[in-house]
């Protein structure tokens, strides 16, 4: 499918920044925290962060864990784990899950991390855009301290934030300059990664329909009412959405459009119920 599909590219100089900034304060932390997208725990992984990152210990934290399929969490989980990788799956906004995190912090700083005598790990933060690094520091720090909205970008500098047993660096999101993968590209857009005005949204939203239609034909059907022989593009079923929900130009032509931007809110929302995008592979 990638073939087709309209190339994305999304680095603009505070990125760049972001990448210098990283390299240097790698030599102030003893780990790296790489908070990941549950629903793309591929497409999430910066490839320059490992070279950036270098021998330090990395833990891999597969965060918005309640927006992807649990089944295949777990065996991402167990990928990590073979690969000699601390990782956990989690929901960043559910307090509850602090426990959970912590305890995971606390065995990963045990097996991996050499510590300094009498002084809290310092751990930083990093990944993409949007991915929820902030909301994890603030779920450590029991408080909203570290600024969190819905939109990739927010973080633009470095904070060092305190934690009772941990230093943590909060750090912008970044991504790698030029996608060898377009795949991985969509997904980042589809997720909401890479910011809405720099891809054509109608293209990104017709490719995930059409995505959601292969992996799981039935589910989308049932979403979306479709009849049982009806064979859609992702085009189609675009203005399939865009007649149901009522968004239709003068003369009844639908807004495909404003259907584009429902589809990808659903998908960040959890309408289309949980999604992984991307099964196992390193
Ligand atoms: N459903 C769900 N939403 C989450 C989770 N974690 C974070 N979010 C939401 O994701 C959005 C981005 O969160 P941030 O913490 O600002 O993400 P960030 O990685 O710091 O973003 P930048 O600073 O822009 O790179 C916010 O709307 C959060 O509420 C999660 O585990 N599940
Ligand atoms: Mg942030």
């Amino acid at each position: 499918m990638s073939e087709n599909r309209t190339k994305i590219n999304w680095f603009p100089g505070h990125m760049a920044k972001t990448m210098r900034l990283i390299a240097y304060e790698i030599r102030n932390v003893e780990a790296v925290a790489e908070i990941i997208d549950a629903r793309i725990p591929y497409s999430s992984q910066n490839p320059n962060l490992r070279r950036a990152c270098g021998r330090k210990p990395r833990i891999f934290i597969l965060n918005k864990a309640d927006l992807a399929d649990e089944q295949l969490t777990r065996e991402w989980i167990k990928l990590f784990t073979s690969k000699g990788y601390a990782a956990i799956a989690l929901n960043g906004k559910k307090s509850s899950e602090k426990k959970k995190l912590v305890a995971a912090l606390d065995s990963f700083v045990d097996d991996h991390v050499r510590k300094r005598a009498n002084e809290k790990p310092r751990i930083m933060f990093v990944g993409v855009p949007n991915v929820g690094k902030s909301t994890v520091i603030n779920m450590l720090l029991g408080q909203n301290i570290a600024k969190v909205e819905n939109r990739p970008g927010v973080t633009r500098g470095k904070q060092w934030l305190s934690a009772d047993r941990f230093e943590l660096l909060d750090m912008p999101g970044v991504l790698w300059e030029k996608f060898s993968d377009m795949s991985s590209a969509y997904n980042l857009a589809y997720t909401g990664a890479i910011r809405d005005d720099v891809f054509d949204m109608e293209e990104v939203a017709c490719s995930l329909l059409q995505e959601l239609y292969t992996a799981s034909p039935q589910a989308l059907k049932t979403r979306l009412e479709l009849e049982e022989e009806e064979q859609s593009t992702g085009y189609e079923l675009l203005e399939l959405v865009a007649r149901q929900r009522g968004f239709l130009l003068r003369g009844g032509i639908p807004d495909t459009e404003k259907a584009a931007k429902a589809v990808l809110t659903d998908l960040r929302d959890g309408k289309f119920g949980r999604v992984t995008l991307e099964a196992p592979r390193w």
